[in-house]
């Protein structure tokens, strides 16, 4: 595979990167630019002509994609091939939204029967649940869901089913647990009916250990407020790969979702892992977003190079990256239900990206992902934009706003979108310390309180920033702006020449905390010094188990 940083392509990027482009007078000079760097896809208008490209550096660009073969990375993943490596699996989560009929074979078989066959089962549940059909054990209706999953089996539904709220089924209830932490599911459960509850426990593997600490004390606060053991067949259900470790829990295999090894915890909430997403609204709706997806990914299948919408995002977010050397890269929804959108994208992004060897073991030879962090708009104005704006690092972002509001109120949607495009206006143009002057002067200041003033009001400008516009966020639109991401991460990751689909780096930590865990004292007992660790681990046992061993003797 090639390395594209020893290219030509490369090199010549390196040359242009001497050369900043000011994009205050790359404006100026060219009243086609916005035209020029913009395009639409899927009901997705993506403006890229605020980062600082130029038609040169975007043809070297292009350049670039073609001598890291995008096209035949693109090819290799939507023909199946096991491009995570690493793992032995297909990346195939197109095959979950697509609706062409087109066949995708794993291992000579055609996985597209089977996604259509588990979706009809989905379709079915969601019917029945919605109706009454299928009701809790003393015959009350199941209007209250609690997904509990984590990462990939709980970040995706959860951003989903929030972003999606104009489209709720009346009555409906959801709640996501996921933290190991006991809270978390204690204050979810407080005041929930069990009679009314059906836990989905939505796991790929079904022994991450979060979800099956969470599960079990769900599973003994539901018998014990019921006292109904046989009881769980009703309110328990499972979404899940591994269909032995669900019967082993004591969930009816008619009560389980399945998918398959090719799809990506992070790239799930797709397949069955979005049942909670179908619950709190409906069958049709999840289908819209999964129609929504699949428009994106047929564009990007199909698009050339120049017009196609991920890879034009991957190739600025390569250029903000590897040229200008951006470390982080700021997500901005300016839309309330896009609130959890950061935090999805954030591991769609770095646990996929955030890693330094390339596929056949060898260092990576250039950065890859940054780091990705954001808040909806307007919040983090008031916030941590002060360091995007005038801060000693340059850090891109990404602006994402809908045009019409699905719950108008007044005139809070234009003050929203006002305010969305002033700070990328503001972003690029920045203050001159002429204009700063002026400014202050025509405020009637001295000229010492200028002078002093001055220099505070100065904003350098030129921090590249996306804006990605939509008529409405719809489930169509949802779906369309998801899969533009996956596959610009997907085709970042490609040009790197890294596994986007893996995800070693959180392995380390899962199995030190094993090694912890029994060194870890009960309420009220004693345990030996902390011996077997670093010095500090260690220090931090100790004093943790002198809080838990005191604690018997305060009761
Ligand atoms: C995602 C990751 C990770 C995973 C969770 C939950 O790509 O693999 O976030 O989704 O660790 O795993 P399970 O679904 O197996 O419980």
């Amino acid at each position: 595979m090639t390395d594209i940083t020893k290219t030509g392509e490369w090199r010549a990027l390196e040359a242009l990167s001497a050369k900043p482009v000011d994009l205050r007078a790359a404006f100026s000079r060219d009243p086609e630019r916005a035209q020029r760097f913009a395009l639409e896809a899927a009901g997705i208008y993506l403006d890229f002509s605020k980062n600082r490209i130029n038609d040169e550096i975007l043809a070297a660009l292009l350049a670039l994609a073609k001598a890291g073969e995008l096209e035949a990375a693109k090819k290799r993943m939507f023909a199946g091939e096991k491009i995570n490596a690493t793992e032995g699996r297909a990346v195939l989560h197109v095959a979950l939204r697509d609706f062409a009929l087109r066949a995708y074979h794993v291992d000579g078989e055609d996985v597209s029967k089977l996604v259509r066959a588990e979706r009809e089962k989905m379709r079915d549940f969601v019917r029945r649940v919605h109706s009454g059909d299928f009701r809790g054990v003393s015959g009350k209706p199941l209007d209250t869901v609690v997904n509990i999953g984590i990462g990939g089996s709980d970040l995706g539904p959860q951003m989903a089913t929030e972003a999606l709220r104009p489209y709720w089924a009346p009555g409906r209830r959801a709640f996501f647990v996921s933290n190991v932490d006991g809270q978390h599911l204690a204050d979810t459960l407080e005041g929930l009916d069990p009679e009314r509850t059906l836990f989905i426990i939505a796991s790929k593997t079904f022994t991450t250990q979060e979800t099956m600490t969470n599960a079990a004390s769900a599973r003994a606060w539901f018998i014990e407020k019921t006292g109904d053991e046989k009881a769980i067949a009703n309110h328990f259900v499972a979404l899940s790969t591994n269909e032995r470790a669900v019967a082993d829990f004591g969930i009816d295999p008619a009560n389980m979702f399945v998918f398959w090894d090719w799809v990506g915890g992070r790239y799930s909430l797709w397949s069955a892992i979005g049942l909670s997403i179908a619950l709190q609204t409906s069958f049709d709706i999840f289908e819209r977003l999964l129609k929504g997806a699949h428009a994106m990914d047929e564009h990007f299948r199909t698009a050339p190079l120049e017009a196609n919408m991920p890879a034009l995002l991957a190739l600025i977010g390569v250029w903000n990256r590897n040229f200008e050397n951006i470390s982080a890269h700021a997500v901005l929804p300016y839309d309330q239900h896009l609130a959890r959108l950061p935090a999805y994208l954030q591991q769609a992004d770095m646990e996929s990206n955030g890693k330094s060897r390339r596929m056949d073991g060898a260092p990576v030879s250039c950065a890859t992902g940054p780091v990705i962090f954001g808040e909806p708009g307007t919040n983090g104005q008031h916030a941590f934009y002060q360091l995007i704006h005038q801060g000693t690092d340059v850090i891109s972002s990404d602006f994402i706003a809908p045009a019409l509001s699905q719950e108008p109120l007044g005139d809070h949607h234009e003050k929203l979108l006002a305010n969305f495009l002033a700070q990328t206006e503001a972003m690029m143009l920045g203050k001159t310390e002429g204009e700063a002057r002026a400014e202050l002067e025509a405020q009637g200041l001295t000229k010492p309180e200028v002078d002093a003033l001055a220099p505070h009001k100065v904003f350098p400008g030129g921090r590249p920033t996306n804006s990605i516009l939509m008529e409405k966020l719809t489930p169509e639109t949802l779906g369309a702006l998801l899969a533009l991401y996956e596959h610009k991460i997907f085709c970042e990751g490609a040009l790197w020449g890294i596994n986007s689909f893996d995800q070693w780096g959180v392995e380390l930590g899962k199995t030190l905390a094993k090694a912890i865990l029994p060194e870890l004292a009960k309420l009220g007992e004693e345990k030996p010094e902390a011996s077997a660790h670093d010095a500090s681990t260690n220090a931090l046992i100790n004093r943790i188990n002198a809080a838990r061993a005191a604690q018997k003797n305060d009761q």
